[in-house]
């Protein structure tokens, strides 16, 4: 296919030539795309890029997810998902206990990785985390701990008056494994100031990564898109992101976020279409060529679109995960009970045509289910009008 060679368009051209040389585009040439290329085009390219560096191959891992609390001091405007300490009572705050009890309900469950992430209150300071990781350890020393993230991180640190190196390095100590994506919305102030004000500011966030990177460690990326924030933002945005990749090495996975808008204070602005959020995982696969992942998480986005972004740059949709997590559903996600078997998860990915491999959170190869036999035979559901692959 050589449908952007003979592009009339000279910048086309251009960015055409870097991606199949293996170049860099440059900011101005990511906003071009947003701007002005057509879905078709951009998938070509993110599509060209997804194979060189994973062939056909698409990830996910069998994790679940703990929200400690759901009430927060902070009040952002997208979150559909807080209560505010006003209405505590509306919420839940789990103790150690309680949280320990989730943990072990998975004793014997074939996960490999537990994703902590919730609201922020004074008592789940860095002592109840400290104290929260090691007692996980204590019970499952191989259960990888993804957990909180820098917008909890400067709160705790702030309030036990350590630095961010000092504070992450006692995470480390305590049995933290890495660190999820979240709380970067959009990092530009502009857009920043008004959806997530009062939270970690740009710099914070990236400063926390690159502490956290520093000690050797592995995190993730996300980018809430689709409210207020325009092309350029975003390209600001993966612009911070790019750059810190460069001096760390540290992130593993980009994840962009599409905005849903039901029950919170943004609910008046209309959702992105599908088209969007396509050309949005393909410019991301394009532009940040020092990310190894580009993650569709489906619960999100729901189980066509993730299927259809594995056309487009993705190469990974994240997990099994259950219905302990309400953040998507409580936002307006189409999938109220985000839960999918392995054997769901594996036939989501073979219906397009693409390779399924079950990974643990640093993308170590758990099983490569290429040629795998399932013994049960499952309804067919109706994700896409190809056939279940059997083999
Ligand atoms: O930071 C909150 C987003 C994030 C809404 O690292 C919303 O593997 C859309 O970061 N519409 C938290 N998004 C979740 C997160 C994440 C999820 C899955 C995997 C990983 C990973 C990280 O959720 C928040 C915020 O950007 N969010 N409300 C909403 N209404
Ligand atoms: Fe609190 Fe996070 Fe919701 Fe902001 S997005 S209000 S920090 S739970």
């Amino acid at each position: 296919m050589k449908i952007l060679e003979n592009s009339t368009k000279p910048i086309l051209k251009e960015i055409n030539k870097k991606v199949l040389s293996g170049q860099r585009i440059t900011t101005a040439e990511g906003l071009y795309l947003f701007e002005s290329a057509s879905l078709a085009e951009v998938g070509y390219l993110a599509n060209i890029i997804r194979e060189k560096k994973h062939g056909l191959k698409t990830y996910f891992n069998r994790n679940f997810h703990i929200e400690p609390t759901n009430v927060c001091l902070y009040t952002c405007s997208f979150c559909s998902y807080s209560r505010l300490i006003k209405k505590r009572e509306e919420g839940w705050e789990y103790t150690m206990e309680e949280i320990l009890e989730l943990v072990k309900a998975y004793d014997g469950k074939p996960v490999t990785e537990v994703h902590i992430v919730g609201g922020v209150l004074p008592q789940y300071d860095l002592k109840f985390y400290a104290d929260l990781f090691s007692a996980i350890k204590k019970h499952r020393p191989e259960l990888h701990i993804k957990a909180l993230t820098p917008v909890e991180y400067h709160y705790i640190f702030k309030k036990a008056k350590v630095s961010y190196a000092e504070g992450m390095k006692q995470m480390l100590d305590a049995g933290l494994d890495s660190m999820p994506g979240g709380g970067a919305e959009i990092f530009h102030p502009e857009i920043r100031d008004q959806i997530a004000g009062g939270k970690c500011s740009a710099d914070e966030w990236l400063q926390i990564h690159k502490e956290w990177h520093l000690l050797g460690k592995r995190s993730n990326a996300t980018m809430l898109y689709g409210h207020i924030e325009n092309y350029a933002h975003r390209m600001d945005h993966m612009e911070k992101l790019r750059e810190l990749q460069d001096e760390t090495s540290g992130f593993q996975t980009f994840i962009p976020l599409k905005f849903r808008n039901k029950g919170n204070q943004l609910s008046h602005l209309t959702e992105v279409n599908t088209i969007e959020d396509l050309k949005n995982y393909a410019i991301s696969r394009i532009y940040l060529d020092n990310f190894e992942h580009i993650k569709a998480y489906w619960p999100m986005i729901g189980r066509t679109t993730a299927q259809m972004s594995l056309a487009f740059g993705v190469n990974d949709i994240d997990g099994t995960i259950d219905d302990t997590t309400k953040i998507y559903s409580m936002a307006g996600s189409e999938e109220t009970n985000p839960a999918l078997s392995t054997y769901d998860l594996v036939n989501l990915i073979r219906r397009v045509n693409k390779k399924a491999i079950e990974r643990d959170t640093l993308y170590n190869i758990i099983t490569d289910f290429e040629g795998h036999k399932f013994e049960e035979d499952s309804a067919y559901r109706g994700y896409t009008s190809l056939p279940v692959v059997n083999n």
